[in-house]
C-alpha cells in the first residue's frame, strides 16, 4: 500500500513539502498500536472527534491505520447506540488522565469488550470520515479499495446506531435535534455558549478537593476552564453516571441539556455521508432515507436554533427554551449543510466575513466581553472548526473565501507548528505542541480542494 507523495508545492508556496512531512512526524509520533492520540502529554487517550479528524489526514498516508483507529473506537461502542467519548488505553495509568476510567466507572454492558470507555459523546463525524478514507483508497492500489470495502460494510450498522442513539434517545426537547448533556459532547468544551446554562448547575468546589485536576499538571492555567466551571464538569458527570448514564427524561432530570449548532449540523453532515456509503453498499433505500434525515435536521436547526434578530445561529438550552447570548463559532458551523436557506447561508457568510470573526474563524466573537485570547475555546483559533467551515463554504460555492481559509490555516500551522489551538491575533501555537487534528487535517488542506460531493450544483 502506498503513501501518497507530499503535493508539489503550488498553492502554498515554499511550505508544502516541510510541512506534509511534519504532520506525517506528528501522527506517527501520536500513534499507540491501535488508535491514535490527541497529544501524548495531555491527552493519552483515544479521542471520539479527534479520532474522526484525524482519520481524514491518514487518509492520504496510511489508511490502514485510519481504518484502525475507527475500528478501535467502534469496537467500544454501547449497545443503546451511543459512541463514548474516550476509550480508555489500559496500558495508561488512571492518573495520567482526569476524570480517568475509575470515576467513569461505567457499568459492563453486554456485548461489550473489556475496553474502558467514558459514558458520555462527542460530534458523530465518524461517517464523514469514513467516507473521506474510502475516497482516497484507490489512490493508493487495490487492495486498499478492498479493505475499505470491509471496513465501511462493518462500520455502517454501527454508524446508523449511533445516529438512531443521538436522534432518538437524545431529542431532550422532542423537536427533532439532539441535546448535549455536558459541554465536552460539543467538543467545544468551555465555550462561552453554554455559560448560561451551566449557570443552572451547581458548582459544588469541593469536588475539587475530592478529584484532582490534572490538566493543570500538563498545561497552564490562564488557557484552561476555570476550577468553577471544572466543578460543574465533574457534578454533571457524577449525576449522569448516578443516574446509569440514562437518557430517560433528561430535562427533568439532568441540570444540563443543550442542542449545540455545531453538534447538530455535523448530525446532519453524518446523514448526508451515510447516503454516501449506503451507495457504494448498494443500499439504495436506506440512502434514499439518509438524505431525507438530513433534510429534517436541516429544517430543525433552522427553525430552533436560528437568533431572527442577529440573524445568527445559537445553542437553545432544552430545558429553559433560551437561546445562549453570545456569539460562537459554533453558530457559523451550520453552513456544512446543503440544505440550509439562502438568507442563512448569507448571513453566516456575513457574520463569518465581520470584525466579530474573520478568517481563520476564532471560536468566539472578537468584540464579544468573554472574548479571551488563550482561554481554551473561549477566544482561540482552532484548525478543526476552521476547517468544517472551509467545508461549508465549498458546500455553498464560496470558492474565494474557502480558498483564503486553507491557505490562511496552512500559514499559520507552518509559522507556528502542529498545535492545539493558535492565539486568534498573533497566530502563537497554544496549547498541546504536536496535536493530532491540527496534523492530519494539514494533511488534507494541502492534499485536496475539492468540493464535497453532496455540494449544492449552482
Ligand atoms: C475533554 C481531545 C479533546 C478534544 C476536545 C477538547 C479537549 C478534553 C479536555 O480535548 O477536551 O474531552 O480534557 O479538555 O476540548 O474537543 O476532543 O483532543
Amino acid at each position: 500500500m502506498r503513501p501518497y507523495p507530499p503535493p508539489s508545492p503550488v498553492a502554498v508556496p515554499d511550505l508544502s513539502a516541510e510541512l506534509w512531512k511534519s504532520a506525517v512526524r506528528v501522527l506517527d509520533t501520536n500513534w499507540s498500536g491501535d488508535h491514535t492520540v490527541p497529544s501524548r502529554r495531555l491527552y493519552p487517550h483515544q479521542w471520539s472527534w479527534d479520532a474522526a479528524f484525524i482519520a481524514v489526514g491518514l487518509a492520504y498516508v496510511n489508511p490502514t491505520r485510519a481504518w484502525r483507529d475507527l475500528h478501535n473506537l467502534f469496537e467500544a461502542q454501547w449497545p443503546d447506540g451511543r459512541v463514548p467519548h474516550i476509550v480508555f488505553d489500559p496500558a495508561t495509568a488512571e492518573d495520567d488522565y482526569f476524570p480517568g476510567p475509575g470515576f467513569w466507572n461505567v457499568p459492563v454492558l453486554a456485548g461489550r469488550p473489556a475496553r474502558r470507555s467514558t459514558g458520555i459523546v462527542q460530534p458523530p463525524l465518524h461517517a464523514l470520515a469514513a467516507w473521506e478514507v474510502y475516497r482516497h483508497a484507490s489512490a493508493h492500489g487495490a487492495a486498499c479499495v478492498s479493505e475499505a470495502r470491509t471496513e465501511l460494510a462493518w462500520l455502517y450498522p454501527r454508524l446508523v446506531r449511533q445516529q438512531e442513539y443521538l436522534t432518538e434517545r437524545r431529542d431532550a426537547a422532542g423537536a427533532g435535534l439532539a441535546s448535549i448533556v455536558h459541554p465536552w459532547e460539543s467538543g467545544l468544551d468551555n465555550s462561552p455558549a453554554w455559560d448560561q446554562a451551566l449557570s443552572e448547575v451547581p458548582a459544588d468546589m469541593s469536588l475539587l478537593d475530592r478529584y484532582q485536576r490534572r490538566d493543570l499538571a500538563v498545561s497552564e492555567a490562564a488557557h484552561r476552564p476555570t476550577d468553577q466551571d471544572y466543578a460543574r464538569y465533574v457534578g454533571l458527570i457524577l449525576n449522569y453516571r448516578d443516574g446509569g448514564y440514562s437518557d430517560t427524561e433528561l430535562v427533568q432530570r439532568h441540570p444540563f441539556a443543550v442542542e449545540c449548532p455545531s453538534f447538530n449540523s455535523i448530525l446532519g453532515v453524518a446523514e448526508l455521508a451515510l447516503a454516501q456509503i449506503a451507495g457504494v453498499l448498494g443500499r439504495t433505500s436506506d440512502a434514499r432515507r439518509h438524505r431525507d434525515r438530513a433534510r429534517e435536521i436541516t429544517a430543525a436547526i433552522s427553525r430552533r436554533l436560528w437568533e431572527p434578530e442577529t440573524r445568527t445561529f445559537r445553542a437553545r438550552d432544552a430545558r429553559t427554551g433560551r437561546l445562549s447570548p453570545v456569539r460562537c463559532v459554533s453558530g457559523l458551523m451550520p453552513l456544512m449543510l446543503p440544505d440550509l436557506p439562502a438568507d442563512q447561508v448569507q448571513a453566516i457568510m456575513a457574520e463569518a466575513r465581520s470584525e466579530r470573526f474573520g478568517l481563520p474563524a476564532p471560536s468566539v466573537d472578537r468584540t464579544d466581553e468573554s472574548f479571551d485570547t488563550h482561554r481554551y475555546w473561549r477566544g482561540p483559533v482552532w484548525v478543526n472548526v476552521n476547517w468544517l467551515l472551509r467545508r461549508g463554504m465549498q458546500v455553498h460555492g464560496f470558492r474565494g473565501e474557502a480558498e483564503q481559509l486553507r491557505r490562511a490555516m496552512l500559514r499559520l500551522v507552518h509559522e507556528h507548528g502542529h498545535y492545539e489551538y493558535f492565539h486568534p491575533e498573533s497566530g502563537a501555537g497554544l496549547g498541546a505542541p504536536t496535536f493530532g487534528w491540527t496534523a492530519a487535517l494539514c494533511l488534507d488542506l494541502l492534499a485536496d480542494r475539492s468540493a464535497p460531493a453532496y455540494a449544492r450544483a449552482d
